[in-house]
């Protein structure tokens, strides 16, 4: 078995295994030179043959021990009708929001009518699985069912006022479209497992936004996603709520075999909330790859020690790697985890 499955299964391995959130990206020149060629991020996301490629370089570049896929959560909205487009310098937007009764209604109608076409992420997935060596999983993921509907329901990032509003003013209409959203999430996920992915990851991005209102609005559907998922492939699966240490609990118990855990709270805390019963995955600050070398090498070593022996500890970030991350430090970053050899 793979390092990182072995961690998922909290089964011991020599070294932690390691791998990044967003590790592909603009950080790296050979991402920007096929983007320049391409014509941008949807062109690159739907031609199989270049997100297999882009999925591979920074496995390539540092020996990570995972890949995941290359693609956005946004695709599943798109696919829905919603329409994703990238403006020049800005982030995604969706042309057709969820705003009005009838859009839902016509939202959902759709989606429980045309199921979800999101073939070319398939493609792209089963060209990156026979790609890779064997010792190298393939990840796939989806947005969770809330974070998703904060894009769809306000059309962009921000601070999602409106998908925080709609929770007030029309609980109903919010559940329908998290429903929804489930259903299309676990049915995205198991096409990218029978693709050849090894692992299912959720982010749930903005679920910190939710406060006390995280288990109903956020947990409650990834319950479900996973449960799906579960039933009809049988991969790990992770799952990361950001900015929701307060709710580790409950997440831990979601099915999941594994949390995302950001730099709010130490691993070991982390570990105690857990009981050690479910794999983490975590959880240095992704600031720490903007400094020096000498940083780089202490926050990992701190990290490294902070969690202890125990097996279960995936290496990663608290979020994903920022834009302005020299892609020598992530190097150094590699080879600090890549030598800590557990006893
Ligand atoms: O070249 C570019 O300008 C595109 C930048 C970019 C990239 C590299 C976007 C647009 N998406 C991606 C890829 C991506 N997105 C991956 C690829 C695999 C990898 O990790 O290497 C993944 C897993 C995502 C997931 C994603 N997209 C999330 C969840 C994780 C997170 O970072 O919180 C979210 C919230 C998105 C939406 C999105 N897509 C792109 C951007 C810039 C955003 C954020 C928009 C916002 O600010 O709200």
């Amino acid at each position: 078995m793979t390092l990182l499955l072995r961690s998922l299964a909290l089964q011991p391995t020599p070294r932690r295994p390691l791998w990044l959130m967003r590790q592909a990206g603009r950080y790296l020149p050979e991402y920007r030179k096929v983007r320049e060629k391409s014509g941008g991020f949807l062109a690159m996301a739907k031609t199989p043959e270049l997100a297999c490629e882009i999925t591979l370089q920074p496995v390539r570049r540092f020996g990570l021990d995972a890949a995941i896929i290359f693609s956005d959560i946004l695709t599943i909205p798109d696919a829905l009708g919603l329409q994703l487009r990238f403006a020049e310098g800005e982030g995604p937007k969706l042309n057709n929001p969820l705003r009005a009764e009838n859009d839902v209604a016509k939202f959902c109608a759709r989606a429980e009518s045309g199921g979800l076409d999101l073939e070319y992420v398939c493609a792209a997935c089963r060209l990156a699985a026979a790609a890779l060596p064997a010792e190298i999983p393939l990840i796939g993921f989806c947005g969770s069912p809330w974070t998703l509907a904060c894009y769809m329901i306000d059309g962009e990032g921000g601070g999602f006022w409106r998908a925080r509003a709609m929770r007030y003013s029309r609980p109903d209409l919010l559940h329908s479209i998290l429903q929804t959203n489930a259903r299309a999430a676990a049915e995205s996920l198991c096409g990218q497992m029978q693709a050849g992915c090894k692992v299912a990851m959720i982010f749930d991005s903005w679920g910190g936004l939710l406060g006390e209102d995280y288990e109903e609005f956020s947990l409650r559907y990834i319950r479900e996603t996973v449960a799906a998922v579960k039933a009809k492939c049988k991969t790990p699966v992770i799952v990361f709520s950001r900015q929701c240490a307060a709710h580790l609990a409950q997440t831990a118990k979601c099915g999941c075999d594994a949390v995302g855990v950001d730099w709010q709270i130490p691993l070991s805390r982390a570990r105690e909330i857990t009981g050690g019963k479910i794999a983490l995955q975590g959880n240095m600050d992704p600031a720490t790859l903007l400094a020096d070398k000498k940083a780089v090498q202490q926050e990992a070593l701190k990290i490294l020690r902070d969690y202890g022996n125990a097996p279960g500890h995936i290496f990663n970030l608290g979020h994903g790697v920022d834009k302005n991350t020299p892609p020598e430090n992530i190097q150094t970053l590699a080879e600090t985890v890549r030598s800590h050899i557990l006893p």
